[in-house]
């Protein structure tokens, strides 16, 4: 068999890198050397690299003393090869089980032969690794090389050697640009293979670790223009070449550029550079284009810069017209972007929002009543999914309605504790005050990892998102210290306390809690117990409709307690199951549609929940806490990751079952004793800050009253 090189560039990509390499090690062509050059990343990835050497005779590492980019690094793998053939794949990529094998048994004669390649976005998502029967598809350079990337291709370590083939040191994207004019300039033709060889990944973390295509758009402007202008003029004599670059000059013009070009200003910064590299471009290319992208190009070619503003006006317009007609919500988004929000901004509105408009509750209620209290003249607009008696005088808006669109444009003040949709972009002088909805114990966004919910782009929109808030409330310095970080905020913290606290330190809570328990009517002579789990990251029907089956007996709870007593059943507002509480009726009422849990902690005794946030505000209360965490070791080692360790600095005992929960609820005050010192210190990290008057602290540094 020939030995066949594989180079694997790597920098700072160890959560991937696992996947990656051994894809490659367990490849059923086994002829291989597996050359892993690290670009100058960090000690982990380095040690991470070096672990994966141990595992397999066939791996080599070499390494770059700085980082110099992929291009170097490839540069330094193929001088390093000593592989018959070469094959380049990136770290936090993947191959099916045949790649090679498929690879090698069609190249027959050739230098070079192509596979297919299939994206993938999630992070787990499970690839079909079936061998369909490979075969040659096509042999025409045009076939073999569509884009600018060497992936996925099985080269002739002579042919490169021969010819000097290498990659550009220059740029840090688009080196492969090198690299493939040098190939094309020298085949006349190349196979292409049928059967897919490549699974390449959408990072889903483009912020913190950006995939190198991630980085900001004006630098793949200025890296693409400068080895494009580079490569026509070295190869001016290759046609194959010539053309193959303006294909590609196309491509980039109509994927990126014209995006790009919707900031103004940066047409006029890079109106030249593109400008001059479109002089060399070929007529017949630029006729392939669509009537827009041709006419865009010639203007660009014939140096009319204000032809081309106009001429982008238009596409963009049309494009955003077509758009706005292809779906409800995209027309009213057209509207809010093109129409409402060139309306007047209405300096004295307030738009509140709780929980993606499921209940009237948390901070911002709070902070609403005590606004309403105060007869401070603002309007007021409540985001609802359904309409509900409300104190005060707000306006009801069904969320994503038309009025909807129009009050969020309009609105200077958003008033929000949880995400506001990506495509409402802000609007120069609206003030945006993010209360957020809770003291975190599971791990948050930029702290995580893999990410396991629904949306591969969760990270990406979130961080999208959050750069729009301007104030964050934070209820201790535990939590300020972990927003600054997961959520990578860098604007103004209010740290005061929750305002959806106050209600727990105040002077009228008794009160409050017996208007409560009649309104709910529970009897004087029953204890209340409530239960509030949270939801499970990976036990989903869709993105938002969460399961949870309840491993309580409330069977065998209600037989032991039922005399002293009551349970409230409180799901977290993703739980889409209904829980059934047939046979129990009198001993347990479900609650999930409470509207705030808040009122709940008052009028509850004991609190049972598992890794949900919501122990962290009912300890204000000094109230026993139980936590039963039948699932820990899943929750806590594959779906999320906690702050605080579970074991050690919780105010209440671990529970494994329904025999344990009653248990430490029959022993209750010794439990209490037990917890006293845990109980104590969890207070003054977490409660010492609450006063039961965040919520006028916070109305006044936001509203300025
Ligand atoms: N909640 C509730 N009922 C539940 C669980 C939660 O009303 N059974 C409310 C509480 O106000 C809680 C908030 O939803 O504080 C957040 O719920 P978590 O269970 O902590 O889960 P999550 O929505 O992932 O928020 O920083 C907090 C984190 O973002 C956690």
């Amino acid at each position: 068999m020939s030995k066949i090189s594989v180079i694997i560039p790597i920098y700072n990509t160890e959560e991937f890198l696992d996947a990656s390499i051994t894809s490659a090690i367990n490849q059923t062509y086994r002829d291989l050397e597996i050359v892993l050059v690290d670009d100058g990343s960090s000690e982990t990835c380095q040690k991470s690299i070096d672990a994966f050497a141990e595992r397999d005779s066939r791996i080599v590492v070499h390494r770059l003393p700085k980082r110099k980019g992929t291009g170097a690094a490839r540069n330094l793998g193929i001088e390093k090869a000593t592989g018959k053939y070469l094959y380049f794949l990136d770290s936090d990529d993947y191959l099916p089980d045949h790649s090679l094998k498929s690879l090698i048994e069609n190249m027959g004669d050739s230098s070079l032969i192509s596979g297919q390649t299939m994206n993938l976005n999630k992070m787990n998502e499970t690839e079909n690794n079936v061998l369909i029967e490979s075969e040659v598809i096509s042999q025409t350079l045009e076939n073999a090389f569509k884009n600018m990337s060497v992936l996925n291709r099985l080269i002739s370590a002579d042919f490169v050697h021969k010819h000097g083939l290498r990659f550009s040191e220059a740029t840090d994207c688009y080196s492969d640009l090198q690299f493939l004019a040098g190939l094309i300039a020298l085949l006349d033709r190349s196979p292409v293979l049928n059967q897919c060889t490549y699974y390449k990944r959408t990072r889903n973390d483009p912020i913190s670790n950006p995939a190198l295509m991630q980085l900001d758009t004006e630098k793949k402007v200025t890296d693409f223009l400068y080895i494009f202008c580079l490569l026509k003029t070295e190869f001016k004599a290759k046609n194959d070449v010539q053309k193959y670059l303006d294909q590609q000059f196309l491509q980039f013009y109509r994927r990126t550029v014209v995006m790009f070009f919707q900031d103004r200003n940066q047409i006029d910064h890079h109106f030249d550079s593109l400008s001059n590299a479109a002089q060399s471009l070929n007529d017949e290319v630029i006729s392939n284009g669509n009537i827009f992208v041709k006419s865009e190009l010639l203007a660009l070619k014939n140096k009319k810069a204000m032809k081309l503003k106009r001429l982008l006006k238009t596409h963009h317009g049309l494009r955003e017209l077509k758009t706005a007609f292809s779906g409800r919500t995209k027309l009213l988004v057209f509207l809010y972007r093109r129409v409402f929000s060139n309306m007047p901004l209405k300096e004295k509105t307030i738009v509140f929002e709780s929980f993606l408009g499921k209940n009237y509750s948390d901070s911002p209620k709070n902070i609403y009543e005590y606004m309403v209290s105060k007869n401070l003249d603002y309007q007021y607009i409540w985001i609802f999914n359904e309409k509900r008696k409300i104190p005060g005088n707000a306006k009801q808006i069904k969320r994503f309605s038309l009025r909807y669109y129009y009050y969020m444009a309009t609105a200077k003040f958003w008033v929000s504790n949880s995400r506001i949709p990506l495509h409402l972009n802000k609007r120069e002088g609206n003030i945006y005050l993010q209360t957020w909805h809770g003291t975190p114990l599971k791990k948050l966004v930029f702290d995580m990892n893999e990410i396991h919910s629904a949306n591969p782009k969760y990270k990406l929109h979130f961080y999208q998102q959050s750069r729009r808030w301007d104030y964050l409330i934070s209820a201790n310095q535990y939590s300020s210290e972990i927003f600054r970080r997961a959520f990578k905020f860098e604007k103004e913290m209010l740290e005061f306390g929750y305002p959806r606290n106050d209600l727990l330190h105040s002077p009228q809570k008794e009160n409050k809690a017996n208007e409560i328990r009649k309104k709910l009517g529970i009897s004087d002579n029953k204890k209340v117990i409530l239960y509030a789990p949270t939801w499970r990251d990976d036990e989903f029907y869709k993105p938002g409709q969460y399961k949870f089956q309840l491993k309580l007996d409330l069977q065998k709870m209600k037989a032991q307690l039922g005399d002293d007593y009551v349970i409230l059943l409180r799901m977290h507002y993703f739980i889409a199951d209904h829980i059934d509480t047939a046979g129990v009726e009198d001993f347990a009422f479900n609650l999930s549609k409470y509207d705030d849990i808040a009122e709940l902690y008052l009028i509850s005794d004991i609190l049972i929940t598992d890794y949900s946030s919501v122990f962290f505000d009912y300890a204000n209360l000094r109230r026993p806490i139980l936590f039963f965490t039948y699932d820990l070791e899943k929750y806590r080692d594959t779906l999320r990751g906690f702050y605080i360790d579970m074991e050690k600095e919780l105010p209440g005992p671990l529970l494994k079952s329904t025999d344990e929960v009653l248990d430490a609820i029959e022993n209750i005050e010794s439990v209490n004793k037990n917890y006293k010192h845990s109980y104590d210190e969890f207070y003054d990290k977490i409660c010492s800050w609450e006063t039961g008057n965040a919520t006028e602290m916070v109305v006044k540094r936001v509203f300025n009253v």
